[in-house]
């Protein structure tokens, strides 16, 4: 009678356990959507990427900004282009080509004393006439016009 008791706890306890792995794995299924749901989440980021298409769009209809970038050659002691028309946005690189030494220097224009070889950039971000000169040689000018 005793043993019967035994095998009837034994196998009870086996179909509770069975039942609960079943249990156990629905809720681990239930588990799993909760991933879909991140992906879910993921999906918006194409909308996302779709509003900053929108955005590259809008820039250049609402201010267009050049950035070109022009060239100043320093030689014989004078700059080869005296006069440079530019945009607003553009930038001028100064490269000294002589032996001696130039600093350019104008309003907003402050370059370190530049040996042969060395360069000095300026992004001109405002529409506007700029005159500058070599302060080491003030006989040196040149003139940026921004448009
Ligand atoms: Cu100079």
């Amino acid at each position: 009678m005793n043993k019967k008791i035994l095998i009837y706890v034994l196998v009870t306890i086996v179909l509770l356990g069975i039942i609960y792995l079943l249990f156990f794995r629905k809720t681990s299924n239930s588990i799993v959507p909760v991933p879909v749901g991140v992906t879910e989440n993921q999906t918006p980021i194409k909308p996302i990427d779709i509003v900053n298409n929108k955005t590259l769009t809008t820039i250049p209809e609402g201010n267009i900004v050049s950035s070109k970038n022009y060239s100043i050659s320093i030689v014989n002691f004078s700059f080869d282009q005296s006069t440079l028309n530019i945009n607003k946005g553009d930038t001028v690189i100064w490269t000294n080509n002589d032996d001696a030494p130039h600093q350019i220097s104008g309003n907003n224009l402050n370059s370190l004393v530049l040996n042969k070889g060395q360069t000095f950039s300026h992004t001109f971000t405002e529409i506007g006439t700029t005159d500058y000169h070599c302060s080491i040689h003030p006989f040196m000018t040149g003139t940026i016009i921004v448009k």
